[in-house]
């Protein structure tokens, strides 16, 4: 009696053990869903599979029955179908190891099918199910292997002779621990304790966020903001022709992305505020409709990043849609005494920006909404951000902007200021060498080297080209649209076999030489002039 009654308990316990096997597969699918491929939730792949395979006349019974609560109905009933399918794979592995294992990596693959041949899915999208499975395996196979250690150890209390010789799932080494029953049932309840609440709470908060985020992704997209009142002319001959040459604006997608933000913070325009307060004649508020009401105007500039090495990928060049620093500040009108904004996002990044380079009327420092004819990237600042042309982005270039509190150098402290970087910090001017990329093995002939140069707020002056030890020629420069955003440049070579340096500066339009010194990207920004190794067959 006693032994049947306590098998029956294991049943109920093996049970939990799969079902929560399942919730830590959806919780590591979720989580991985937010953080690497958005579209990759396993439950709502299978919901969306389900209403594309179900019959007509039962999509109408649904929504008959549950009118616009069919979806909620759908999922719920998927939930419950998950449930009772861990609970089975959770006796499964306890009574026939490894079934179990294999019902849940078999779940795994047919979620991940679902996921992947959905419309608009990314290349990681496997990646979400696939980790997912894993995690839930392991923690499924540890439960049992816990519950079988308790089994045994309930049945040599109660049946010392008998042992578990009758139980098909013969227990393993691993599963005897030569110790109480107490101690065995412990070590399955902290496990199963610690697993299930870290998948709700992981789970929720996930699939939470990544609501948020499809939330504030359709409201971007139904955003039209107004036409610029003035556009910025792209000269002609601006643009060069050259295969592997970086394009002259770059494209969203491809634009580099540096921030400290976990997750992408999600706002709402309708119920963003930005605060310009401190040292000012009147706290302001502006709403987003505020801004746009200042009238937007169309403004190129070339943002780079302090963690930008020498030849490195962390500088972009977009059409910026936006409105002057310097009016928005006139609003609240500064107080003198003041030498720096301290700009703050909803995620308490905060960057410390020199007021002048904010006021200066010659300066074209903005609040941005609109990056390369869109509204802004979620990623890039959604819904306002600054740019400021010359300054590197950890001191400017404020992403989810919310405040702008004038204050001074000597009062307040930015983000990075503390963690060894410096708390002002001008753009070093430099010059990048795109094609031949380094390592390539480029044929014998006339070929062009090509790249690009910086000199944010300054300008380009020209761009010179040295192969091995030879004399520094002048690269022919594209024809640029301002002192702002980056110049392409490029030079025929005639290329010999064999290995070639091709080392590239600039000089800018004040007259001085890119530094040719190295230094490294802390605390305010690399320098030194690429030189890179040709391979020519
Ligand atoms: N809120 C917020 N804004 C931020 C950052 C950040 O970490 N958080 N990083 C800054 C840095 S270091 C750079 S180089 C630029 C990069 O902007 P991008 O990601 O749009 O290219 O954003 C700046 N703005
Ligand atoms: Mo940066």
């Amino acid at each position: 009696m006693a032994q049947q009654s306590s098998g029956r308990r294991f049943i109920v316990w093996a049970a939990l053990a799969g079902v929560i096997g399942g919730a830590v597969f959806l919780a590591t699918a979720e989580l991985f869903a937010l953080l690497l491929a958005r579209s990759a939730s396993p439950i709502l792949a299978v919901g969306g599979f389900v209403i594309d395979i179900v019959p007509q006349p039962f999509k109408e019974f649904a929504i008959a029955t549950f009118g616009e609560y069919d979806k909620i109905a759908l999922l719920a009933g998927l939930g419950l179908a998950v449930v009772i399918a861990s609970a089975i794979a959770g006796i499964l592995q306890l009574v026939r190891p490894p079934l179990g294992v294999i019902a849940l990596v078999v779940a795994g693959a047919l979620s991940t099918a679902a996921i992947v041949t959905r419309a608009g899915v990314t290349a990681l999208a496997f990646l979400p199910p696939l980790l997912g499975t894993i995690a839930g395996s392991v923690l499924l196979v540890l439960l049992s292997r816990r519950l079988r250690a308790w089994r045994v150890s309930t049945l040599s209390d109660d049946a010392p002779d008998s042992a578990a010789a009758d139980h098909a799932a013969a227990p393993t080494a691993a599963d005897h621990a030569a110790a109480p029953t107490g101690v065995d049932r412990r070590r399955f309840f902290v496990l199963a304790g610690i697993a299930g609440v870290s998948a709700v709470v992981v789970g929720i908060a996930s699939r939470t966020v990544s609501m948020a985020v499809a939330s504030v992704e359709s409201i971007r997209s139904a955003l039209r903001l107004p036409a610029p009142g003035t556009t910025v002319t792209v000269p002609a001959g601006a643009e060069l022709d050259i295969p592997g040459l970086s394009p002259l604006f770059t494209s969203n997608k491809d634009f580099y992305r540096v921030d400290t933000a976990l997750t992408v913070p999600t706002i709402d325009p309708a119920t963003w505020r930005l605060v310009i307060d401190g040292m000012v004649d009147q706290r302001v508020e502006l709403t987003f409709q505020d801004l746009l009401d200042m009238g937007i105007d169309e403004y190129a500039i070339t943002l780079t990043c302090v963690s930008n090495e020498v030849g490195g990928e962390l500088v972009g060049n977009a059409m910026w849609l936006g409105v002057p620093l310097r009016d928005v500040l006139k609003k609240a009108g500064v107080k003198s005494g003041a030498d720096m904004v301290l700009s703050r996002s909803v995620d308490g990044y905060t960057a410390s920006t020199p007021l002048a380079a904010l006021t200066d009327d010659d300066l074209d420092a903005i609040l941005a909404v609109g990056m390369n004819g869109e509204p802004l990237p979620l990623e890039h600042g959604f819904p306002v951000r600054m740019v400021v042309p010359g300054l590197y982005g950890y001191v400017s270039a404020t992403k989810w902007l919310t405040e702008l509190k004038v204050t001074t150098f000597a009062d307040d402290e930015a983000y990075w200021t503390p963690r060894g970087y410096s708390a002002k910090a001008p753009i070093k001017f430099s010059s990048r060498l795109d094609t031949p990329s380094i390592g390539e093995a480029v044929p014998a002939g006339r070929i062009p080297i090509a790249g690009v140069a910086w000199a944010q707020s300054v300008g380009i002056e020209r761009v010179e080209v040295q192969i091995d030890d030879g004399d520094w020629m002048p690269a022919t420069m594209s024809t640029p649209i301002n002192d702002d955003t980056w110049v392409q440049w490029f030079m025929e070579w005639d290329a010999t076999p064999g290995t070639h340096y091709v080392a590239v500066r600039a000089v800018n339009k004040n007259g001085d030489l890119q530094i040719e010194d190295r230094a490294p990207i802390a605390p305010d920004g690399s320098s030194g002039w690429q030189r890179s190794l040709i391979r020519v067959t």
